[in-house]
């Protein structure tokens, strides 16, 4: 399948946004349907060290053993050691071209969120863009500003060979919106790892 459409329901996730065991919201998910997976421990409560390794290694093999992108979160020296199919950064993180050098082969993906990052960031490194935050949201705390459904069609538009992801504040209400306004899927945190039911969740994105 072309990565533009693996990339339809993609779940992020780390121990700190669950509840509960983040193997059983994972294998839920994955039963519901989702085809990207982003191994994001991060924040407050987040696990560290040879704890990260492990809950990534169980993650990733879910992933694999159901043909789940693998992608991990930020963190280069993860790639390897959990063998994921790739990562995702911010305009914080690793440059994206010192990435592409470091990784030939692996699926790099980069957040933008607005017009000015977008201009700046070597867009034709990568292989996916992460549009952002599509709506408000309480998951990230230093989430920058809601940009509408606007930009993800503004970004569609500008790079439209460019698979392309909307992210934050996407609900089973409003994911329609995003796909409607050209995006190739749709990524969530809380939609999910929040959900009474994830499986239903996960089919209703
Ligand atoms: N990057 C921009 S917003 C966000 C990230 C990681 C959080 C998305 O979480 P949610 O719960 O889907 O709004
Ligand atoms: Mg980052």
């Amino acid at each position: 399948m072309k990565l533009s459409g693996r990339l339809r329901k993609y779940l992020i996730m780390g121990s700190q946004n669950c509840e509960r065991d983040p193997v059983d919201i994972l294998k839920e998910a994955i039963d519901g349907g989702i085809t990207a997976f982003q191994y994001r421990e991060k924040g407050p409560g987040s696990l560290g060290g040879e704890a990260k390794l492990e809950l990534g290694r169980k993650l990733r093999d879910l992933c694999r053993k159901h043909n789940v992108l693998f992608i991990v979160n930020d963190d280069s020296g993860l790639v390897e050691p959990l063998e994921a199919d790739g990562i995702h950064v911010g305009q914080d993180d690793v440059d994206v071209q010192e990435l592409r050098t470091l990784f030939p082969k692996k699926v790099i993906g980069l957040s933008i969120s607005n017009e000015d990052e977008l201009e700046r960031s070597a867009v034709e490194v990568v292989d996916y863009l992460g549009a952002g935050p599509v709506f408000a949201t309480s998951t990230k705390v230093d989430a920058k500003e809601a940009v509408g459904v606007e930009w993800i069609t503004r970004v569609k538009r500008l790079h439209p060979d460019l698979p392309l992801v909307g992210i934050g504040g996407i609900t089973v209400e409003n994911a329609v919106e995003v796909i409607g306004a050209g995006a190739d899927g749709v990524s969530v945190i809380s939609a999910v790892t929040a959900a009474s039911d994830v499986r239903e969740a996960v089919n209703g994105l």
